[in-house]
């Protein structure tokens, strides 16, 4: 016979359950993202800003992308996305695709068991044509977009940073490679690289959007990317995003507080800047690198992914941490 006080000791035990439940995480709060318009929208067609972190390549610092440190990200950190960096030179991907593509399974189902978005980013960089590596980046996507169709959290950044190439070769390399991954899995964002290291040709000479607003790329749920590195990228950088942002729909999946070799000093005055402008129009970004190496842009002090504890900052991961655990309507 079950007693009144086993009953209100069962009950005590259910109602305590959803109030010790974690929030919501990103995924669960916004669902499938689409691109409205200009704007990335959540799966009630809110504009969202998606706030994270990129891996450093992911042939150097395997130990810096494990489930505790993926465990701060998500519930220290409170980010929103984490960008899967995988080279496909310098020792990536083309030395041994079956490893690097399971490398990349694998750390999409720690990010979705978190409840993050997981960026996809083919990090291609040297050399700088995209069309290069054209028929791998076709396996890799088919299999990656194949495999997790059903997810609502994958995003898919088809060309890190393009350079010495014309828009036409980048628009080209995504007409190719998009059906592929539309093929596999007909809702997911792609972002797509821009002219000289994803600089909307602010490296270049400066006509970047102009050259993607004469031919853009015709397929629904696509963005264009923008990378920044502050103490480096001054107004005409700024300047040039801003065009971007009021042209394109925009997403900067990497940046730096400090020079373009991911190293030097920071300039968080300038860099606030940019992350003011990207607030005010919610364009979503990711900041370069959620690792240990020695170079100012690494958030760890170096050696600590070695040692399992994820708590010792440089400055521009302490700074980087705030602006992320910023809530999101502010
Ligand atoms: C840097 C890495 C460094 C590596 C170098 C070349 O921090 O360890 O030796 O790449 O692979 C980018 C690139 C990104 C760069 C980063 C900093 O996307 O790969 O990382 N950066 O230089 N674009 C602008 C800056």
């Amino acid at each position: 016979m079950v007693t009144s006080a086993v009953v209100g000791l069962a009950m005590a035990f259910f109602t305590a359950v959803p109030a010790e439940a974690a929030d919501p995480s990103p995924v669960e709060q916004n669902g499938r993202l689409t691109v409205c318009g200009r704007q990335l929208c959540n799966a009630q067609g809110k504009a969202v800003q998606l706030r994270g972190m990129s891996t450093h390549g992911l042939q150097w610092y395997a130990n810096c992308v494990t489930d505790a440190s993926l465990d701060v990200l998500a519930d220290d950190w409170n980010a929103d996305v984490l960008r899967i960096s995988m080279y496909i030179q310098e020792g990536g991907y083309e030395t041994d695709p079956a490893g690097f593509t399971a490398k990349v399974d694998d750390i999409i189902e720690k990010a979705t068991a978190r409840g993050l978005y997981a960026i996809v980013d083919w990090h291609m960089l040297d050399p700088g044509d995209p069309n290069f590596n054209l028929a791998r980046a076709k396996t890799f996507f088919q299999q990656i977009a194949s495999r997790h169709r059903d997810k609502t959290n994958v995003l898919y950044e088809i060309a890190n940073e393009p350079s010495e190439v014309h828009w036409s070769a980048i628009k080209s390399y995504a007409d190719q490679l998009i059906p592929v991954i539309r093929a596999q899995d007909p809702d997911g964002i792609v972002l797509v690289g821009t002219e000289d290291w994803s600089s909307l040709g602010a490296s270049g000479d400066g006509e970047g959007v102009s050259r993607i607003l004469a031919n853009p790329v015709r397929f629904d749920n696509v963005m264009y990317t923008f990378h920044f590195y502050a103490a480096s990228h001054d107004s005409w950088y700024l300047d040039t995003l801003s065009d971007g942002i009021a042209n394109l729909p925009m997403f900067v999946t990497e940046f730096g507080t400090q020079e373009y070799t991911g190293d030097g000093p920071d300039d968080f005055t300038r860099a606030q800047q940019y992350l003011d402008l990207l607030a005010r129009h919610k364009v979503s970004w990711v900041n370069w690198n959620y690792s240990d190496d020695e170079r100012s842009g690494a958030v760890f002090t170096e050696g600590v992914c070695a040692g399992g504890r994820y708590t010792s900052l440089k400055p521009a991961g302490a700074w980087v941490r705030d602006r992320i655990r910023t809530p999101d309507d502010f």
